[in-house]
């Protein structure tokens, strides 16, 4: 249902973490136009564009009302010229849009290995990944994430009783459908994380239902600066799974008809594992959205004077690191109103 009275516009900030964004998007006609310029721009190398789509995307999704006429957006930020170009030629962009992407079938364009491994020869056998590649292009449930949850859940325990498991990515955010289901592993005890992982990745493997695997060993360095870089992903350990999930582990069953028959399904999983005392910050970085986490780095960058990566918070006035054993904390560091993370879908 739509708000009858707009939020005011001055006070839409420019910074998606100050914004609260649900999954409720009210202006999807627009943002769908917008993200679809963004990718082609960002496809053709043009940084500048495609961000700024992107910008203008992200203030719509945070409206609780409908964009009903041009006026309306013109004190919104990041809405420039540009970007009421495409408002106008919307029809255009919609057919557009219908040609290039059809469905549920999720962007390749992913940052994962497996969706960037170079074109293989017509005599080469195929990566193991791409045999999979049919089920991971599909969009994973919310119950689907849950029967994963339960199975990554067992593994954890059964290995370290007292490990800290939680669900992040795009269902902490409370999202119906995501293209993998995202994890932060870690323990109580300084150090042995990275131990837990390599053994869940085994206990997987025993159990016959680990299909492709990609480790990448901690590179982690506690004495750098953050990342200026967004894009740069961190250096806990982490592994970019594929799963056989079955049927039966799933409340409602599988969702095609194919997967059906077969009883099971190939899903997408990625285990991130930092030190606990940098958990707060991996849990932060991995929850996203991507726009919400660009963000929050450009804010402590401008507005704060601070380097904030998925590793640590540094204060250049001070010159020193700021610790946080929760996002709570961390927000509380920058100045900024606590954000849930169903409100983070900037
Ligand atoms: N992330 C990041 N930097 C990267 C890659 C990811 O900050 N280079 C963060 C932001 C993402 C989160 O990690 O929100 C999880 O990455 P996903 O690609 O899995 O994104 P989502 O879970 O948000 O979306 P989806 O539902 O499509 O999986
Ligand atoms: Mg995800």
């Amino acid at each position: 249902p739509e708000a009858t009275t707009p939020t005011p516009m001055s006070t839409v900030s420019q910074y998606a973490c100050q914004r609260r964004t649900t999954t409720q998007n009210n202006n999807k006609i627009f943002t769908d136009a917008f993200e679809v310029l963004a990718e082609s721009h960002e496809f053709n190398d043009m940084e500048g564009p495609c961000l700024a789509f992107r910008r203008a995307a992200s203030v719509l999704k945070s409206l609780p009302w409908t964009v009903q006429n041009l006026r309306v957006t013109e004190d919104l930020p990041c809405l420039g010229e540009h970007s009421m170009c495409v408002i106008e030629v919307r029809p255009i962009v919609l057919c557009l849009q219908r040609a290039n992407t059809g469905g549920r079938l999720l962007s390749a364009r992913r940052t994962h290995p497996i969706f960037t491994l170079p074109l293989i020869h017509s005599d080469s056998p195929l990566p193991r990944s791409f045999l999979h590649y049919g089920d991971i292009s599909r969009a994973v449930s919310k119950a689907e994430a849950q029967a994963l949850g339960n199975i990554i859940d067992e593994a954890v325990h059964a290995i370290t009783p007292d490990a800290i498991l939680t669900l992040t990515g795009g269902f902490r955010r409370g999202k119906d459908f995501g293209h993998d289901v995202d994890f932060i592993v870690t323990t109580p005890q300084l150090g042995k994380e990275e131990r837990l992982l390599t053994s869940v990745i085994d206990r997987l493997k025993h159990q016959g239902i680990l299909l492709y695997c990609e480790y990448q060993a901690s590179t982690f360095d506690e004495s750098k600066l953050p990342s200026h870089r967004f894009e740069a992903m961190d250096h806990f350990a982490k592994c970019f799974l594929i799963l056989r999930l079955e049927d039966s582990q799933v409340d409602g069953g599988l969702q095609t008809a194919e997967e059906d028959r077969r009883g099971w399904r190939a899903v997408r999983v990625d285990l991130v594992s930092p030190p606990v005392d940098r958990y707060a910050f991996t849990l932060l970085g991995w929850s996203g959205s991507r726009q919400f986490e660009r963000d929050l780095r450009r804010f402590a960058r401008m507005e704060r004077r601070m380097l904030l990566d998925n590793h640590a918070l540094y204060d250049k006035t001070k010159k020193e690191f700021l610790a946080a054993t929760t996002e709570k904390d961390i927000f509380a560091h920058l100045g900024l109103e606590y954000i849930e993370p169903w409100q983070r879908n900037a």
